[in-house]
């Protein structure tokens, strides 16, 4: 296997957060920009990101040239498109509202080689991303590539450990902002919300005790740092939108301040 996944794998192995770049903007070298400043790993948004599939193919390419691998989160029930991007070169697929064992079982069931599951036979790209040949494709690419399923409802939560079970699930990544929602029915969105931190703590254990990733969404570091050490791996630190406005914003305040100007308002 390649280097880069040799060695993310190990990081997960050995019980340590991997801090994802969360990219959600089509513009590869945003991208680029975030994973050198030392992230562990690209995740780009298919689900709720500007990207199209040139976007998502450079994105791969692009996080696989700088030995980080590149994960992407997929539409609802986009599991056969998920197929597509593993063999594109990605690493694993993140797949939201996974919300039965059934749903579990089909995602798993396009992710994975036979007899795990029944993903179709494309590998040009994928094996050479991996860094394996066709026969150590076949041999080692279920292993080799991250199938995680979201838990982000009410009906997700309560079949949790079947959807651990799943041989072909690697682990959950917690979709905070909809499982909030879901928690208080609809009435806030708030993926600190008590209700979410107390599934987040009941989900790394059960994730644990399963032998499986957990992962979730954060929306900044300080978020992401908590998460990791409450067993969380791979982390989100906000998204590639939400940093540039972060720090688009911090540096108008600063001239506006400094020139003692105010807002042009137009
Ligand atoms: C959620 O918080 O619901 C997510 O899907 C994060 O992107
Ligand atoms: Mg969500």
């Amino acid at each position: 296997m390649s280097d880069h996944l040799t060695g993310f794998r190990a990081r997960l192995e050995n019980g340590q957060a991997a801090f994802a770049a969360w990219c959600g903007m089509c513009e590869v070298h945003g991208l680029e920009v975030i994973l050198r400043e030392g992230y562990d790993c690209a995740v780009l948004d298919w689900q709720h990101g500007f990207h199209d599939f040139q976007s998502i193919e450079t994105g791969i390419i692009a996080a696989n040239g700088l030995r980080k691998p590149a994960f992407v989160r997929i539409g609802v029930g986009d599991f056969a498109q998920g197929a597509r991007f593993l063999d594109w070169g990605a690493a694993g697929i993140i797949a939201p509202m996974i919300n039965s064992a059934a749903d579990a079982k089909a995602f798993a069931g396009f992710m994975k080689y036979p007899p795990m599951g029944g993903r179709s036979w494309g590998p040009p790209r994928a094996a050479a991303a991996m860094g394996f040949s066709n026969a150590e494709q076949l041999a080692k690419g279920n292993e080799a590539t991250l199938a995680i399923a979201m838990i982000e409802t009410r009906e997700a939560m309560a079949e949790l450990e079947d959807i651990l079970a799943e041989p072909g699930i690697d682990g959950v990544f917690v979709g905070p902002a909809d499982l909030s929602i879901a928690l208080t029915r609809g009435s806030v969105v708030d993926p600190l919300h008590a209700d979410v931190d107390a599934a987040l703590t009941l989900i790394a254990r059960k994730a644990r005790a399963a032998g499986k990733i957990a992962s979730a969404f954060c929306p900044d570091g300080a978020r992401g740092a908590e998460l990791a050490k409450r067993g969380y791996q791979i982390l989100s630190l906000g998204t590639d939108g939400s940093m540039l406005r972060n720090a688009a914003r911090a540096e108008i305040r600063i001239a506006r301040g400094q020139a003692g100007q105010s807002d042009s308002g137009y």
